[in-house]
């Protein structure tokens, strides 16, 4: 059958790659418009050569992956940007439009080149508009020889979790008082491929989790089955005990699961989608309405008709995992980077998202070029216009402090770096205090990190990676909100930072300036004349817009500010 063939290609097979030459993973990938189900509900989304689900990039740890990426769209501009890979030396291959690249208008191309200096389960996604969502997206692996797990399993299987929605303009409108967000229709899994995973008894398997969403975060447990989880967000950790784990938007786990032999049944597991409330609080009395059943099968010939039910989910609490070296926090900070998150009003009344008041607003040039072409000014946050900038200086160790002053969970992701995860209390503590408190000693590392409603987190990097690092929620339609920090990593040592012929291409393709200040003032980058400062009112992410916003409404209201 079509859709099995399908899914155990997508699962146990290694995607296609194309070995050029030892350390060297090329990918031709055009870029266009397929028709498919994902919720079984068919509408075009975005593929890779003319394909949906969008291939697995595969690569092991030092190798050279080259992406030659051409959009064939024929209507959108695109992109690509490879969550969690450090780009250590290639800040240009980040891939975020207007940060580190023009985007790439229809018919044209660039060459994404970077090392994948890290193992583990990464993604690959648009970071252009609010595109993925529609469906460019994808899994990126990253092989270890030196897996210190390697013995400990047989086999590997990837478990991608989605939601699928059709509304998104009615959360630009001056009516969405409440700051709704779209409501997802969907939970999919596997990109709509579904996911029973053929297991053997006495094989131990390694399931990498990916979450795709948009929205969504996903509750996951699986019946009579300890999760052992020994990545978070290609990191390892010391091995540790899950029986129910919630995955936020853009994070992945990796846990290990050896199929029980006590009997020959066929287990279910149980996702329930989360729509980032706070699952801690008794009093909100959540109402769980996407849920999928998957099974681990272990004998095909008997029924998958188990259901796997959850009293009351209760996820392992992600900041208690622990780095598998052991490594110690760092003792200290030079750089504090304080960010206080609320939903605001811009200047026309529309919603938005803030850091410290202030929305993000991306502007005419990518603020990587920004920083390569403005020579000494290039330390000066005012020529970057209104994104949120924060300079750091080369190995300063940075704390960013991240205060949510609102009623539902956020995921915050930071660009280029791992950081150390000190702090992340529970909901409803209220603000960072504004000194340190007892932190864990050996935090773990991550690139995506769940904050607790009216809570915060804290978190260290070492600026050691020259670069322009986003620090965004990764929930999409708060990224269009303007939820976005840029952090400005050494720019001193960025001023000689060339780019590929092709990529300066795609900004003369489409009559974007690529030098000077925001604005593209090369002979005084301190006049700020021509910088954007109103923030979009249209949405060109997801091809199904709805006008008014979804009934019933299934979110806590939020006063207006
Ligand atoms: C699982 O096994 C069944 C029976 O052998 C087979 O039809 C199906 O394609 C397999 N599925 C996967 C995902 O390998
Ligand atoms: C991509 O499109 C170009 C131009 O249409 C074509 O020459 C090329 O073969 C396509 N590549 C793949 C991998 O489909
Ligand atoms: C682009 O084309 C796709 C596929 O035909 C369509 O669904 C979508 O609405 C179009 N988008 C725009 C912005 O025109
Ligand atoms: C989804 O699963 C949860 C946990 O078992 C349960 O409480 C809820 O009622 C289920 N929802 C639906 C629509 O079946
Ligand atoms: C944001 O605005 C509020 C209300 O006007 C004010 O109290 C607060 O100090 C401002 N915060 C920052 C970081 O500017
Ligand atoms: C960065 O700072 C650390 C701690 O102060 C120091 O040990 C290290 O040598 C520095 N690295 C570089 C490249 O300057
Ligand atoms: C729990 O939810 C209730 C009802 O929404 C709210 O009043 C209360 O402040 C919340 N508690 C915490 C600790 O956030
Ligand atoms: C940039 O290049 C010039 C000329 O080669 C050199 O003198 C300078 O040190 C370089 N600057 C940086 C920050 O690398
Ligand atoms: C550059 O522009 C700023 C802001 O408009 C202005 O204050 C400054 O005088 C200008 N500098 C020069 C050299 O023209
Ligand atoms: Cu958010």
């Amino acid at each position: 059958m079509f859709w099995s063939r399908c899914l155990e290609l997508f699962l146990s097979l290694p995607a296609l790659v194309i070995v050029v030459r030892a350390g060297t993973v090329t990918y031709d990938w055009n870029v266009t418009w397929v028709w498919a189900k994902p919720d079984g509900f068919g509408r075009p989304v975005i593929g890779i050569n003319h394909k949906w689900p969008c291939p697995t990039l595969e690569a092991t740890v030092g190798d050279t992956v080259i992406v030659n990426f051409l959009n064939k769209l024929g209507n959108q501009t695109a992109g690509l940007h490879f969550h969690g890979v450090s780009q250590l030396q290639t800040p240009e291959m980040d891939g975020p439009s207007g940060v580190t690249q023009c985007p790439v208008p229809p018919d044209a191309s660039v060459k994404y080149q970077f090392t994948a200096d890290a193992p583990g389960t990464f993604w690959y996604h648009s970071h252009n508009m609010g595109q993925y969502p529609d469906g460019l997206r994808g899994p990126l692996i990253v092989h270890d020889p030196n897996d210190p797990y390697k013995s400990s399993y047989d086999e590997e299987v990837i478990l991608s979790v989605s939601d699928c929605l059709k509304a998104v303009q009615s959360m630009l409108s001056p009516y969405n008082t409440r700051f709704a967000p779209p409501i997802p229709d969907s939970l999919i899994v596997n990109e709509g491929l579904g996911s029973h995973i053929n297991v053997t008894k006495g094989k131990t398997y390694r399931i990498r989790i990916i979450n795709f969403a948009a929205f969504g975060s996903a509750m996951i447990h699986f019946d009579s089955h300890t999760m052992n989880i020994i990545a978070n967000d290609a990191a390892y950790v010391k091995k540790t005990d899950a029986y129910q784990l919630r995955i936020a938007p853009a994070q992945r786990y990796d846990v290990l699961i050896a199929p029980l032999d006590q009997d020959s049944g066929n287990y279910p597991f149980l996702i329930s989608l989360d729509l980032n409330r706070d699952w801690t609080n008794s009093s909100q009395q959540l109402k769980w309405a996407h849920n999928y059943t998957g099974y681990l099968v272990l004998d095909s010939s008997k029924k998958l008709d188990k259901k796997d039910v959850v009293n009351k989910w209760q996820p392992i609490d992600e900041s208690l995992l622990e780095p598998y070296d052991g490594a110690a926090a760092y003792s200290s900070y030079d750089q504090l980077i304080q960010l206080d998150f609320k939903f605001c009003l811009d200047q026309n009344g529309y919603p938005r998202s803030c850091f410290n008041n202030i929305t993000y607003i991306s502007q005419k040039v990518p603020t990587l070029y920004s920083v390569a072409t403005t020579g000494d000014q290039n330390t000066n946050p005012v020529i970057y216009g209104q994104v949120n900038p924060f300079i750091v200086n080369f190995n300063q160790t940075v704390q960013i402090v991240v205060n949510n002053i609102d009623t539902a969970t956020h995921p915050f992701h930071l660009h280029g770096h791992h950081f150390q995860l000190l702090a992340r209390p529970s909901s409803g503590v209220g603000t960072w205090p504004g000194h340190e408190g007892n932190y864990v000693s050996t935090p773990p590392m991550r690139d995506t990190v769940t904050v607790m409603p009216n809570s915060y987190a804290v978190l260290r990097f070492r600026a050691d990676n020259p670069g322009v690092w986003l620090f965004h929620c990764h929930i999409e339609w708060h990224v269009e909100m303007g939820l976005t920090a840029t952090i400005i990593e050494a720019p001193d040592r960025l001023r000689n930072l060339t780019f590929p012929d092709d990529h300066i291409d795609v900004c003369k393709k489409s009559n974007t300036p690529y030098q000077g200040n925001a604005a593209g003032n090369t002979k005084n980058v301190t006049d700020t004349s021509g910088f954007v400062t109103v923030p979009p009112t249209t949405y060109s992410g997801c091809v199904l817009i709805l006008s008014s916003l979804p009934t019933p409404f299934p979110f806590p209201p939020r006063a207006s500010p």
